[in-house]
C-alpha cells in the first residue's frame, strides 16, 4: 500500500486529497511540523531536506509534491483528473498545475516564515511587506482565470489540487483581498468537496 509521510497544515494535504478525489487506500504516517521530526536521520533518509511529502511505494522514495500528484496519477490514476493531452485545455492545465509551486508558493513560504515560523524578533516587516506584495500579484491571474469558471480548467482536475490548495492557504493566511471575487468564490467551492476536508482536517 502507498504510505505518505505527513504533516498537518502542509502540502501533504495535497496528496491526501488526491488519495481521497481517486479513492484510494493509503497509509499515514503522521509528523509534527517540527525538527525533532523532519529533520531527524530517520526523515532525512527519505528527503534530503527533511522536508514533506514524501510518498512510497514499495521500494521507491519519492518527494516533491507536482512529482507525487503527476506519479499518483499516471500510475493509479486510470486516466483521471487531466484532461486529455489532445484537449485544448491541457496546456493550460500544465500552466496552473506548475505556476502553483513555481509562483505562489515561494512569496506564501516567505510569508509564513516572517509571520509565524520565526521568532518574533528575528521577523522582518519588509521582507514579509514585500512577500505579500509578490504573492498579491501572484494570483490575480488566477483570480482573472477564473471568470465565469467553476474550476481552473474545465473539470476538476489535479491543477485544482495543485494550486487550489495554495490558494486555500494564502485566503487562509489574510491575502486573498475582498476585490478578487473570482477567487473567493472558487477557495469556498472547493472547501466543500469532500476529499478536501478529509485532507485538510487531517491532524
Ligand atoms: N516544493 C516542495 C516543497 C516541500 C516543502 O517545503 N514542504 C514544507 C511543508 S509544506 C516542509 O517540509 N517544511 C519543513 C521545513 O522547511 O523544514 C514540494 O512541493 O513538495
Amino acid at each position: 500500500m502507498l504510505k505518505l509521510h505527513f504533516a498537518p497544515n502542509s502540502r501533504a494535504g495535497r496528496i491526501v486529497w488526491l488519495f481521497e478525489e481517486l479513492g484510494m487506500d493509503y497509509e499515514i504516517n503522521k509528523m509534527a511540523f517540527h525538527p525533532k521530526d523532519l529533520k531527524s536521520d530517520a526523515h532525512r533518509a527519505r528527503h534530503p531536506l527533511g522536508r514533506i511529502p514524501v510518498l512510497e511505494d514499495g521500494d521507491l522514495t519519492l518527494w516533491e509534491s507536482g512529482a507525487i500528484v503527476e506519479y499518483v496519477m499516471a500510475r493509479y490514476g486510470d486516466g483521471g483528473l487531466k484532461p486529455a493531452v489532445e484537449s485544448p485545455a491541457f496546456p493550460e492545465y500544465l500552466q496552473w498545475f506548475h505556476y502553483c509551486e513555481g509562483m505562489v508558493m515561494p512569496p506564501i513560504n516567505t510569508i509564513m516564515v516572517h509571520s509565524v515560523l520565526l521568532p518574533p524578533e528575528r521577523r522582518d516587516e519588509k521582507v514579509l511587506a514585500q512577500a505579500q506584495r509578490l504573492l498579491g500579484r501572484s494570483i490575480e491571474p488566477v483570480d482573472a482565470a477564473l471568470a465565469g469558471r467553476e474550476y481552473l480548467v474545465g473539470d476538476f482536475s489535479a491543477a485544482d489540487i495543485m494550486l487550489g490548495h495554495s490558494l486555500f492557504m494564502a485566503n487562509r493566511l489574510g491575502q486573498v483581498s475582498d476585490e478578487m471575487t473570482n477567487l473567493k468564490r472558487y477557495v469556498a467551492h472547493i472547501e466543500k468537496r469532500p476529499a478536501f476536508q478529509k485532507a485538510i482536517t487531517m491532524q
